[in-house]
């Protein structure tokens, strides 16, 4: 049986893409994983949906917020419940693709990673062709993000994320809105931990389609980036290399001593 992985949706007025994107996060071949959907407080049919859902497939947890408080704070409702071993994030549009799980997966089951990322901006798998001074957006916030922690990340901004669920629900979240990505990987790097990247496709959409981020969404995650760099202290992780799993790295350690 392979690991537990809880996937976690935060859904606020999705009632376009909520059903397809359930099937296709259900439809992964070969995984055991709870789907934790988080409404938070839509306005439109997403809370009808989401209860038909959860009728139908006993995989499927649904937690209701009271009002809409934003994505980071479902992420902390869902992060809070999840059961699994691992943890992975998932918009409820359909600009990310569930087939690519076995691939963000594949470092936390190996016992290489303790967080993963999936990365728009790595490999050879279809990226939509969007936005040029999007794309320099989030470049730029991503240089600036490794400038403040000293990490080689090439898309810090990416929904794709990954932990492991000791990992990720030892870490006090704070942002409510969309600071949640800067604010996770300040804290991740802060605490030294095992981070990878994995190339993902990237099926974008457009205004038009329904996309919502701005320029000031940017802003706000160049605040956040700053706050958390300056006000989260350094720590080093305590257990999270378990030495019977991984003698090749506590070799390499011991080695550089
Ligand atoms: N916009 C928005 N999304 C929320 C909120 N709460 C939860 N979400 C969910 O958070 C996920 C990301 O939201 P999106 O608006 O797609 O944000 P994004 O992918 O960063 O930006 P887009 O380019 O607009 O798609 C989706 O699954 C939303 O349904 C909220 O208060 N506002
Ligand atoms: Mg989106």
């Amino acid at each position: 049986m392979p690991p537990k992985v809880s996937v976690v949706m935060p859904v606020y007025n999705e009632h376009a893409t909520l059903r397809t994107v359930v099937e296709r996060v259900l439809a992964v071949p070969d995984m055991n994983l709870e789907l934790i959907c988080v409404d938070d407080g839509s306005k439109d049919e997403s809370r009808g949906i989401l209860s038909d859902l959860e009728k139908q497939h006993p995989q499927i947890r649904v937690f209701l917020q009271p009002k809409n408080m934003g994505k980071g704070a479902a992420l902390q409702r869902g992060i809070r419940e999840a059961t699994g071993e691992f943890v992975l994030i998932q918009d409820a549009d359909l600009e990310y693709d569930p087939c690519d799980y076995p691939l963000l997966l594949d470092p936390l089951i190996q016992n290489k990673a303790d967080v993963v990322y999936g990365s728009r901006f790595l490999g050879a798998a279809p990226h939509r062709v969007l936005y040029f001074w999007h794309s320099v957006g989030n470049k730029l916030l991503t240089l600036i993000s490794n400038c403040l922690t000293n990490i080689n990340l090439t898309d810090m901004e990416t929904c794709y994320k990954a932990f492991r669920r000791d990992v990720i629900q030892s870490i006090p979240l704070e942002e409510h809105r969309f600071g949640f990505e800067p604010e996770i990987t300040v804290k991740v790097a802060k605490r030294h931990l095992r981070i990878y990247e994995v190339g993902i496709s990237y099926w974008g959409r457009t205004y038009e389609e329904g996309k919502k981020i701005g320029w000031k969404d940017g802003v706000r995650a160049l605040w956040v980036m700053l706050k958390y760099a300056i006000k989260e202290p350094v720590s080093m992780p305590h257990s999270y290399i378990e030495p019977e799993k991984d003698h090749a790295m506590q070799d390499s350690v011991s080695l550089r001593n």
